[in-house]
């Protein structure tokens, strides 16, 4: 019993340092829109390179789709602890972002659920499947950069 509760008290201090540190992962402003645009130019890479294959110009490797598409996964959930308080200014986030943070949250769920249907998609082989849920990872990117991103 003694030993529970002391295993409890050291996981709940665990935990709390833990969070601390997550918040602070970033030493500046800076830091934080430098990872979020290294995120967000990951996605990019990794959604852009299916392109072709999307469009009948390269053959369907449905295991190469599908290694890409979890790599896309996991990317999907990253860029947006860069969005930090104090780094409004310096990058090409529209107020928005902060203004209508609520909004901005849903953007980025409707995006990872996209993702998240592609992953599903491209699990079954199906390219068909694949081009339709590809479509709609598109059309979130495209929602999200038409209310949150302004344009150059
Ligand atoms: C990409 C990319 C984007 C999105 C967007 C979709 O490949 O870099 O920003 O797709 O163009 O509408």
């Amino acid at each position: 019993m003694k030993k529970l509760s002391f295993l409890a008290v050291l996981c709940t201090l665990l935990s709390a340092l833990w969070a601390q540190s997550a918040q602070a992962q970033f030493a500046k402003p800076e830091a934080a829109i430098d990872y979020r645009q290294s995120a967000l130019t990951l996605i990019s890479s990794h959604f852009g390179r299916m392109q072709p294959v999307i469009k009948g110009q390269a053959p369907y490797d449905a295991a190469a789709i599908k290694a890409n598409v979890e790599i896309l996964k996991t990317l999907s959930t990253l860029p947006w602890a860069g969005f930090i308080a104090g780094s409004e200014k310096g990058s090409s986030a529209k107020p928005e972002v902060w203004t209508d943070a609520a909004g901005f949250k849903a953007a980025q769920l409707k995006f990872e659920g996209a993702v998240d249907k592609l992953s599903v998609a491209a699990n079954t082989g199906d390219l068909d499947k694949v081009k339709v849920a590809y479509g709609e990872v598109g059309a979130s990117c495209k929602a999200c950069h038409d209310s949150y991103k302004l344009k150059k």
